[in-house]
């Protein structure tokens, strides 16, 4: 017979230490600004299972989209933000803004370490 437990304290401690001690935490997260009709940084190394977040401080809407399919965040509106977990094999994907073609910057999938 299960017993089914919450999360309490303690665990969400240990999830704030795996957090700052790289080897017990497998994936991390990564953000990138979207301002100023930039994805800034412009340039991101990430490792597979890694999330990244993009977060639009534009007031306009912009896309993440790109990467050969895999990055397709749709609208993302002006304060909103869209993640992606990187599932991609290693290499680098170019993505860009589809209502602003400039826009446009690189995810780099490394192998794990
Ligand atoms: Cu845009």
């Amino acid at each position: 017979m299960a017993e089914r437990r919450r999360p309490g304290p303690a665990a969400v401690a240990l999830a704030a230490l795996g957090a700052a001690w790289p080897a017990l935490a497998p994936a991390a997260q990564h953000t990138v600004r979207i301002e100023d009709m930039r994805f800034s940084p412009a340039a991101l190394a990430v490792h597979p299972g890694d999330r990244v977040t993009w977060v639009n401080h534009d007031l306009v809407p912009h896309t993440v989209t790109g990467g050969g399919g895999p990055l397709d965040s749709g609208l993302v509106a002006a304060g909103a933000s869209w993640t992606a977990t990187v599932a991609a094999p290693a290499g680098t994907l170019r993505y860009r803004c589809t209502l602003h073609p400039a826009m446009t910057a690189t995810l780099t999938v490394e192998d794990k370490p």
